[in-house]
């Protein structure tokens, strides 16, 4: 079989650049190129093993940019597009929505736009694909008893982050509608492991816990996620890609509802657990409660509700498991143990993100602290 020539945007942040490390390692014949305009959720160290690698290659660039876009398609003769290229975190979408109508639905058309001019139809390339990587928040909100999203599930998104990706989704139908762009999307749960951007829940409350500050958690913390390792979701997108399946919708869970507050009490029992049993690591973290033999729950402090808050997300994703067979390998107690280990490793990743933003991560949370 001909190797395959990727296209994959937004490369360097989370998702996209655990996707690129698993795939040079499982398909290590194909072509990589990474597109990605390096925002504050771009970082260049997350890929930096990679680009000793011929098959690699990265490209600093703007998904909105047609021209450039185009010109890399051609020049590399790409066949597959996986877009993980996106603005991402819900609170920054509520302080400030016009980037994520920029980045997620007009970078999106574009996308799409130069898909169509170099692949035409689809029809004389049919081995190419645009695989748009989406998220459950376009559904909106479940209560308890509610059934689990299913790809049928009309959209109903809350936030401005999740009015953009639904949007963007829209666009990826309509052009397999009525161009006939061959395309695939996934709808995925929250995705947690390596090289997550310590703004969000999970790698936010490790990197806090480490060093003693408090572990904010929204309104009573019983608002309910479905968590997915990183890994799995990048082994689900491969799946799909190497399905017969253009234009069709296939969401991805992990099977792991639960409410924040039990998610940060856990996290905050496994740092108990692996900093009280190494002296080292006390030494190295002597601001974390657990190196005095105290719980870093105490840390745990609730603030004011994110405004149009979620309360429940739960995913079926009997469609993909009756195509493929996709299983979460990870459940959310092993992928939890994984991704604290990986922090606890990693701090010349995490520590340098910190020291630049977390003045501007302060003002935000203390402002939101003091009026709850
Ligand atoms: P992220 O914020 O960590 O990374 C986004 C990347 O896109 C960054 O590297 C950034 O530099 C790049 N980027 C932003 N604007 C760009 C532009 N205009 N041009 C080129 N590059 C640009 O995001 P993530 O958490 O890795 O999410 C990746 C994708 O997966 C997104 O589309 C997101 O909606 C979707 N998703 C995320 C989750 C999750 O839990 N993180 C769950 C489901 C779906
Ligand atoms: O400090 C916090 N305290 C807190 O209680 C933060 C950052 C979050 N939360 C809550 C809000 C959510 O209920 O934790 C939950 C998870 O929050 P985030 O990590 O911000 O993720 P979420 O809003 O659920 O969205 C994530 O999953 C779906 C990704 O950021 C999206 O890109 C993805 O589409």
């Amino acid at each position: 079989m001909p190797a395959d020539r990727l296209l994959v945007t937004g490369g360097a942040g989370f998702i996209g650049a655990n996707f690129v490390h698993y795939w040079t390692q499982t398909h290590a014949g194909d072509r990589v190129v990474v597109l990605d305009a390096l925002t504050y959720a771009g970082n260049l160290p997350s890929i930096e093993s990679l680009r000793r690698l011929e098959t690699f290659r990265f490209v600093q660039g703007d998904i909105r940019d047609t021209a450039l876009v185009c010109k890399l398609m051609r020049e590399e003769r790409i066949n597959r597009i996986v877009h993980f290229a996106a603005e991402s975190h819900v609170d920054r979408s509520i302080h400030g929505p016009d980037a994520f109508i920029q980045t997620n639905v007009v970078g999106t058309c574009n996308l799409l736009q130069a898909a169509r001019d170099v692949w035409g139809d689809g029809k004389g390339t049919p081995d190419c694909r645009f695989h748009h990587v989406s998220t459950d928040e376009v559904y909106g909100t479940l209560a308890r008893d509610d059934p689990a999203f299913v790809e049928s599930t009309a959209y109903d998104p809350s936030s401005p982050y999740a009015a953009s990706k639904a949007a963007s989704d829209h666009f990826v139908r309509a052009y397999h509608r009525t161009y006939g762009l061959r395309i695939s999307i996934s709808n995925c749960s929250n995705n947690y492991g390596p090289y997550h951007f310590p703004e969000k829940l999970i790698p936010l409350m490790i990197v806090n816990a480490l060093s003693g500050r408090e572990l904010p958690v929204y309104g009573d913390g019983s608002n309910v996620r479905d968590w997915l390792f990183v890994e799995d979701h990048c082994r689900a997108i491969d799946q799909i890609l190497r399905m017969d399946c253009v234009g069709e919708t296939y969401n991805i869970g992990g099977r792991a509802e639960t409410a924040n507050l039990d998610l940060v009490r856990n996290l905050c029992r496994l740092l108990d657990e692996t900093i009280g049993a190494s002296p080292r690591l006390q030494e190295h973290y002597p601001d974390c409660p657990a190196a005095r033999g105290s719980s870093c729950a105490e840390l745990i402090t609730f603030v004011a509700d994110r405004p149009g808050h979620d309360w429940r997300y739960a995913i079926d994703a009997t469609k993909l498991r009756k195509a493929t067979g996709f299983q979460p390998g990870e459940s959310l107690v092993s992928g939890l143990r994984k991704t604290v280990s990986w922090y606890l490793q990693n701090e010349a990743w995490w520590r340098p993100l910190l020291d630049e933003r977390y003045a501007q991560w302060v003002q935000q949370n203390y402002k939101r602290s003091e009026r709850s």
